[in-house]
């Protein structure tokens, strides 16, 4: 939109009058927030409005992507960006005297996500908005978002994340599209017109209120939605069923126990197995989504067995994947459809991402609690798995195994990832291997059935926040040297590579991460109160912490620099700086320990001024966030992937880096493989295992880690600080982590890839130490990263799953 300063001016004025009564000088920076947000919701709601209108009037295909977690972060900046006004408005509040920056602080991170999964819906709302896809987001209006992390004593704290004390400006509360949520109760069957029907009674209703947030597309009229749903009582029954009765507590009881649905965001947590609050989290945002959809849908007054036409569900994860029987019950049973019918349109509308070839999250119910919380659902379950197992016996007689193999209800469970493929059109997984192993190890039966099924879908990331916002000096370089076309079609960052051995922008390129550097010191010490010597090479492992992930891997490099450095304080090292930031989930002391343990090797370290001469320090970043990995990942020089190949389904935070000209020290694990195939051998460092050789060490069960810790001396040494005190902690503080390694056989191949990654580290300062050449890495990464923004990701998503 065009919009002149003048302008700006006048309507931030008038609106901090409106709202609060207050002139500049008076109001808080958050009565400034709020006004400038508000303004900017006033300038994009036309074309909200206008855009639905155009859905609704044009019946385009509406495609839902069905998440439980949306990691949006924060909104002022990105729309202001995404609407073209950023640097106008910028300017028009500098001539009021107030800083733009420090209102975009004020705004809290709407965090309801985990980490990767969430974020990646949180791009793909942009994206789709930007490309103008008729795209809309589907989740939780979590009260509390992930839990804010505190770091004290070296050990993570948990402190509740109240994102909505000072209100949501963005969201805008519409009870009059509530729908109704049906929870236990049972089911009757009666013969109705020659045909069977099932009615549900003695149920439980609450109700499910929308909260909708618009998602503005960069430099284009779609304004799309994303739509939250928070659990609510019905007003009627609040008031007469126990209220009147004078039953206070009760009544209030009931109330909470409704409300405490849209309450909290899971951690994710490798014990998430029989949470019933869990899965009522689940049905309730999945069913109140599919009945808006077909509420909306039947407003169009289209026949409802074309529904596949017109509405696409994307089921992220196994978390949503309830849907499948849920619009299996809508068409059934308030639609009287037939069930064959039924299924074909569920089919076509549905399609399934899978995030992890982990077992143990992939999702299992048990089969008494799912039946007495969704006693229809479960009917269906039964029946659509009752179907599939006549398939499977009709193409393998007599094979039981396979039977079991794949059966969606099996052993008291049933499998939701099964439920998900077999009622979908579509499988993708998040990366090339990570497809490669769900159609040949861990879903083989599956893609043998359905032979068109799956399908890969690299994960991207929207290069407008994670460039254009994040790192505004690099995006002005980029536009100087190469235009601005690149903003559009981010492919022709590639143009950016003609210059990677061009000194003039070399120095360029240094200087930008140099000024971000420095920047991000100074926050540094405004809020941590900590030095930090912008020189020095920036490594960088921000993620949540799991040990696949081998954050440990990381700090036994470090101890072994350090160790290097106390036998020999004038080595030549390049100074390093080492930067973490991630949370554990709260229930998986293993990660917790690991926190605890990297700040511990970081005070050992940072107070032992005599040996390192400035060469090493460590700093852990509390409360990793999105807003947060906005300000370090600019900075970064060493972007670490080094997950156990295999593990990581694809990483998007590696795409962050690279975009922002870090090199990448990986392991050939998710979409690091693509990284290297992109920037090429020369741009990135490798180490460690590849896939086949940890697949052939699993199968034959021959890794023993002991033998790595008693024939590498620099092992021992950093395995026995763990519980010898030397670090200066008990010696039990750190007795998982050492049992993990070697009583537990390190399942993750620390040890194992230990010597190979201590040498891609050398390299990596080999490589620093050529400058030339360095900033030559960087240039090719940044203008290889285009193939990674999430607007090639969901264009692929459109053509080939949604058909949009
Ligand atoms: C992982 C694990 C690991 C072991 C213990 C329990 C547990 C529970 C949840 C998860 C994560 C599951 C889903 C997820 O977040 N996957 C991430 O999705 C990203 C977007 O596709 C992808 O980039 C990450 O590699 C993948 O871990």
């Amino acid at each position: 939109m065009y919009i002149d300063k003048k302008s700006i001016k006048r309507d931030f004025i008038n609106e901090l009058t409106t709202m609060y009564s207050e002139d500049i000088k008076g109001a808080s920076n958050l009565h400034k927030y709020f006004a400038l947000s508000e303004l900017v919701k006033k300038y994009s709601s036309q074309n909200w409005m206008r855009t639905n209108r155009k859905y609704k009037n044009t019946k385009k295909k509406q495609v839902y992507y069905f998440s439980m977690e949306f990691l949006i972060g924060r909104l002022l900046g990105n729309n202001l960006l995404n609407l073209g006004i950023k640097d106008v408005c910028k300017q028009a509040l500098k001539e009021l005297g107030i800083n733009l920056n420090e209102l975009e602080e004020v705004e809290s991170d709407a965090g309801l996500g985990n980490g990767g999964l969430g974020r990646l819906a949180a791009c793909f709302l942009d994206s789709m908005a930007s490309l103008g896809i008729p795209g809309h987001g589907c989740g939780i209006r979590y009260y509390y978002g992930l839990f804010e992390q505190k770091i004290i004593n070296g050990y993570q704290v948990e402190v509740p994340d109240h994102w909505l004390r000072d209100g949501n400006i963005w969201e805008t509360r519409k009870e009059n599209k509530a729908v109704k949520i049906r929870f236990s109760g049972n089911v009757r069957t009666e013969i109705k017109n020659n045909s069977l029907k099932f009615i549900h009674e003695n149920y439980e209703e609450i109700l499910a209120v929308p909260y909708d947030t618009p998602v503005i597309g960069y430099n284009t009229d779609t304004v799309n939605t994303l739509r939250l749903w928070n659990a609510e009582v019905i007003d009627s029954d609040f008031d007469f069923d126990f209220f009147s009765k004078g039953d206070y507590s009760k009544a209030v009881e009931h109330k909470n126990s409704i409300e405490s649905i849209s309450q909290v965001l899971y951690p994710d947590d490798s014990k998430e197995e029989g949470k019933l609050l869990r899965l009522k989290q689940q049905y309730f945002f999945v069913s109140a989504g599919l009945q808006s959809i077909i509420r909306t849908y039947k407003k169009m007054n289209i026949p409802i067995n074309e529904l596949d036409k017109y509405i696409a569900v994307q089921i992220n994860d196994t978390h949503p994947s309830v849907a499948v029987a849920e619009l299996m019950r809508i068409l059934i049973d308030e639609e009287e459809i037939s069930w064959d019918e039924a299924f074909k349109i569920t089919t076509n509308v549905m399609s399934y991402t899978n995030h992890t070839i982990l077992s143990e999250a992939l999702e299992k119910w048990p089969i008494y609690m799912f039946k007495k919380l969704l006693p229809r659902i479960y009917m269906i379950i039964e029946e659509i798995n009752k179907r599939f197992c006549e398939e499977i016996k009709n193409k393998y007689p007599n094979d039981n195994k396979k039977l079991n193999d794949m059966s969606i209800i099996f052993n008291g469970e049933i499998r939701m990832a099964y439920l998900a493929i077999v009622g979908s059109h579509s499988v993708n997984g998040v990366a090339k291997l990570h497809t490669d192993l769900l159609k040949n190890k861990e879903l083989k039966n599956f893609n043998e059935f359905y032979e068109r099924k799956f399908n890969n879908k690299t994960n991207g990331i929207t290069h407008r926040r994670w460039l254009l916002k994040a790192n505004p000096s690099l995006t002005k370089i980029l536009c100087e040297t190469i235009g601005d076309q690149w903003i559009k079609n981010p492919l022709e960052l590639e143009k950016f590579s003609k210059y990677a051995d061009d000194l003039n922008i070399q120095n360029k390129v240094r200087e930008v991460k140099e000024k971000n550097k420095i920047s991000f010191c100074n926050y540094a010490r405004r809020v941590y109160g900590i030095e930090i010597n912008p020189y020095s090479i920036f490594d960088v492992q921000v993620k949540r912490l799991h040990a696949y992930k081998r954050q440990m891997l990381n700090v036994f490099n470090i101890l072994n620099l350090y160790y290097k450095l106390k036998e020999n304080p004038s080595l030549d090292i390049i100074p390093r700086t080492f930067f973490f930031g991630g949370k554990a989930a709260p229930g998986y002391y293993l990660a917790k320990q690991i926190i605890k343990f990297i700040n511990t090797v970081a005070s050992k370290i940072n107070n032992d001024k005599d040996a390192i001469h400035g060469k090493l320090k460590v700093v852990f970043l509390p409360n990793y966030s999105v807003s947060l990995a906005e300000k370090i990942i600019p900075c970064a020089d060493v972007s670490e992937q080094i997950s156990t190949a295999t593990k990581e389904a694809s990483g998007t935070g590696n795409m962050k880096f690279m975009m922002n000209g870090a090199v990448t020290i990986a392991t050939l694990d998710g979409a690091n493989i693509e990284i290297k195939e992109a920037v090429g051998d020369k741009n990135i460092v490798i180490f460690g295992m590849n896939k086949e050789e940890v697949l052939n060490l699993e199968k034959n069960n021959s890794y023993k880690s002991n033998d790595y810790y008693y024939s590498d001396p620099r092992l021992k040494r950093i395995i026995n600080s763990l519980i010898d005190t030397s670090l200066n902690v008990s010696s039990s503080e750190f007795k998982d982590i050492y049992s993990s390694l070697l009583e537990k056989n390190d399942e993750y191949f620390v040890l194992k890839d230990f010597d190979s990654y201590v040498n891609a580290q050398d390299n990596i300062d080999k490589l620093y130490r050529d400058k030339n050449k360095w900033q030559e890495m960087c240039i090719m990464n940044i203008s290889k990263s285009g193939i990674f923004s999430s607007d090639n990701t969901i264009k692929k998503y459109a053509k080939d799953i949604w058909n949009v």
